[in-house]
């Protein structure tokens, strides 16, 4: 096969489009197409190469080959597994002694001893698994196939192939529609007759049926060998010209004009019947002419895209293909408007894997390849699921957050139980992880799984949801009775520490990490890991909040309040760094990749320059200290360390890690690499970007707190604060040039800008702007 690499003939058009970028800003946040392109001149040779296209539910991967191509597909809710329930029957008796080991410093036997009675027996395998593949195999000499091209274009959410073969013009256009709830993949050639392939549907290693149909192929299996969910996937080759005919599993089409197939699929997961519900979803999609197919689908997902447009500083990089823009910047040259892309991408990904009504994001948001994904594409709430919805309020997509929120609800009632049966405490609680079915019992290692802060932390969540909307009706019907429940169960779990007298958390760990005990073994629970409780000052915080909005549950609030005062506070160490736990501990991984006794810090904000700046010092020399050792190794730690960076309101330290996250962690589809790809890292760094350009967790808007001098000029639009504003900020000769606020709700506003500071009324629904020095104009 002969590839020649060409240059997509929309690129012709960039010079323009940026002039008028940069004329009317203001029209439109729609960024110009070619700045927000992945493209590539060559076939996805391996999965990481491929494109994702999502709509929140069903999702696809693009291989884009010319001989073959492989669409490999995903529906989120393709799991195995069940509901289980798995507590540790010993485990509500053992508490006290377990208690009793840790503070007598007994770790070692602690260890051993919680592995026996705490941890329970899950024995109900659960996976996310792939749909299976969509298989097109093109006939005819591609061996002189020239001028390819593949892309993604993320301002319309559509994937492309193109190559000429035979003097034939052949494009492809592969979309996940929302409002069609289908997959779209459209074939034409410029010249009549010219299209002959055949297609076909599978599930490699599994034991789905298949069923060809005239014009359709069905594709069912019961998945996990009858234990999880009841799947269909169902597809339909409509064309123009041509002739179709079944040959054994495979529909061939011949000599065609132009052809679409449609695909959907749908499992039980909800109750719902999934051949029908398929079969429903396929002929209302077929009613529709391609281009209305299109339009609407365009339509749906412009709507959250277009809200945020980003400038980083142009040059002529997307005129090269995106792998080699990656392999240029891993050997030292940067490229801003790559990281522009970069950021737009994780836009893009949240957008098509989490919309409301979905399931949340997992591991892999909704891309996985087939039976047996890394760490079962499952929900870690141990830090990955919250950091993929770390972008959801900041970069202007509320709705997106949604997913997670609403699973959190529906975790309740398994939380309920796990925290009755194991501890004898009312309320709610989970562990490190979970599946679609809920699962909050821990399993496994002490030193992942006696954690039981999951849903604490990710109801961290729900109140910056409301923070972003002030939507009461939501904090009083889907947050408040999760985090009042949450709330409860830790100020019940909460024990007071004989030496120092505050009230600490255990028997737990500060996530996965591990230290040397006296004895030279190493160890991971205590009691009072630093992290637990600044997610425990958080959440009572937040619903101590929502209670006073909700006016209610005044008696409740009293107790939260009393917990809080007699917390353990955050403490610093003999070398400066925050403790990690209430011992000064020798790390055995200095540089590991959870840096959680940094929560205050980010996601939290009870460290900040202007409340203390003491603790401020001691973040930095943390992460330091991490960094030096080798930190930062994982995808989505890098990412978490931007966003720390940005808090610590050091640019050139945020931005250094940004690179190093886009030369160390990132495949050539732009997807995070852990490695193995997942998806977090993704979303935190769009976070992180957002984090270094403007923040609003300390109480006010700061501007530009982290702006590095390599983004000399540029702007973001549209990005969110909380308090419901919207913000569009200039810059220039790196200082703030210009900012504009629309008050979506009527609040007060105060903003910053380093020493500058401005507070104002506002009325809802009108924008405010200002000059770098914060004058009004
Ligand atoms: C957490 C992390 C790992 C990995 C896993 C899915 O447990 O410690 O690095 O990201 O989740």
């Amino acid at each position: 096969m002969k590839l020649k690499a060409s240059i997509p003939a929309t690129i012709l058009t960039f010079g323009l489009a940026l002039c008028f970028a940069s004329i009317f800003p203001a029209f439109s946040r729609a960024q110009s197409t070619d700045e927000c392109k992945l493209w590539f001149s060559h076939p996805a040779t391996n999965w990481n190469e491929a494109l994702p296209v999502g709509n929140g539910r069903l999702g696809a991967m693009v291989f884009g080959g010319i001989t073959e191509e492989r669409i490999q597909l995903n529906e989120e809710s393709v799991w195995t597994g069940k509901p289980a329930d798995f507590v540790n029957p010993e485990a509500r008796a053992a508490l006290p002694e377990l208690r009793k080991l840790l503070f007598a410093g007994k770790y070692d036997d602690a260890q051993q001893f919680a592995r026996e009675k705490m941890m329970g027996d899950k024995k109900v395998n659960s996976s996310y698994q792939t749909l299976g593949d969509l298989r097109l195999r093109f006939e005819g000499d591609a061996g002189a196939a020239s001028g390819y091209s593949r892309e993604l274009d993320l301002n319309n959410a559509i994937a492309r192939v193109a190559y000429q073969a035979n003097q034939v013009n052949f494009r492809r256009e592969i979309f996940s529609s929302a409002p069609a709830q289908a997959l779209v993949v459209r074939l034409t050639a410029d010249k009549t007759a010219s299209l002959s392939f055949s297609v076909q549907l599978s599930r490699p290693g599994s034991k789905a049926a298949i069923q060809v149909t005239g014009d359709e192929i069905t594709m069912t299996e019961h998945v996990g060998d009858g234990t999880g969910v009841r799947m269909v996937a169902k597809m339909k080759l409509l064309h123009k010209g041509g002739t179709v005919q079944v040959q054994g599993n495979s529909i061939r089409l011949q000599n065609a004009d132009e052809a679409t197939i449609l695909l959907t699929a749908a499992t039980d997961y909800a109750g719902l019947e999934p051949a029908a519900l398929a079969a429903s979803q396929l002929a209302r999609a077929a009613a529709k002419p391609y281009a209305a197919l299109q339009q609407e689908h365009i339509a749906d997902y412009q709507q959250y895209f277009h809200r945020v447009r980003l400038d980083l500083g142009k040059t002529n990089a997307s005129l090269f293909p995106t792998d080699a823009r990656l392999l240029a910047v891993q050997k030292g040259n940067p490229d801003p408007e790559l990281l522009q892309l970069y950021y737009q991408f994780g836009r893009y990904l949240l957008i098509s894997s989490s919309r409301p009504g979905s399931l949340p994001a997992n591991l892999q948001g909704i891309w996985a390849d087939g039976l047996t994904p890394p760490w079962s594409a499952d929900y870690h709430i141990n830090i990955n699921i919250q950091m993929n919805y770390w972008p959801a309020e900041v970069t202007n997509l509320s709705e997106m957050h949604l997913p997670f929120l609403r699973f959190l609800y529906n975790m309740r009632s398994d939380a309920r139980k796990t925290a009755l049966e194991m501890y004898g405490i009312k309320g709610t609680v989970a562990h490190f992880t979970t599946d679609p079915w809920f699962f909050t019992e821990p399993y496994g290692e002490p030193q992942w799984a006696m954690w039981p802060m999951g849903l604490a932390w990710s109801a961290q969540h729900l109140w910056e949801h409301y923070l972003f909307t002030e939507d009461k009706k939501y904090l009083a019907e889907l947050a408040y009775p999760v985090l009042k429940e949450t709330a409860e169960f830790c100020i019940n779990w909460l024990v007071r520490n004989p030496a120092t007298g505050h009230l600490v958390s255990g028997p737990s760990i500060s996530p996965e990490n591990t230290f040397k005990t006296a004895e030279g073994k190493i160890a991971t629970m205590v009691m009072g890991p630093t992290m637990d409780h600044m997610i425990i000052r958080d959440l009572l915080g937040n619903t101590i909040e929502a209670s006073k909005v909700l006016k209610k549950d005044a008696a409740f609030r009293k107790q939260m309040e009393k917990a809080l005062a007699q917390l353990a506070p955050t403490k610093i160490g003999s070398d400066g760094r925050i403790m990690e736990w209430t011992e000064e501990f020798e790390e055995a991984e200095p540089g590991h990749r959870h840096i959680s006794h940094l929560y205050g810090l980010h996601p939290g904000r009870q460290i900040t320059k202007q409340k203390s700046p003491e603790l401020l010092e001691a973040a930095r020399k943390t992460i330091e200290h991490r960094l030096s050792h080798g930190g930062g190794h994982t995808g989505w730690s890098r990412a978490w360390i931007v966003n720390f960076f940005a808090r610590l309101q050091d640019g050139e330290a945020a931005y250094s890690n940004l690179q190093a996250l886009l030369q160390k962690s990132t495949l050539p589809n732009l997807f995070d690499n852990h490695p193995p790809f997942q998806i977090d890292g993704n979303f935190g760094a769009t976070a992180g970007i957002t984090e270094m350009l403007m923040q609003s967790h300390a109480g006010e808007i700061q501007l530009l707190p982290a702006l590095p001098a390599a983004w000399t000029q540029g702007y973001i639009y549209g990005i969110c604060a909380r308090g419901g504003f919207e913000a569009d900020l200039d810059w220039e000769n790196g200082q703030l040039k210009q900012v504009k606020v629309l008050s979506r709700l009527g609040n007060a506003c105060q903003l910053r800008y380093g020493d500058k500071v401005i507070s104002f009324k506002t009325q809802k629904g009108k924008t405010y702007t200002f000059n770098g020095e914060l004058k009004q104009l």
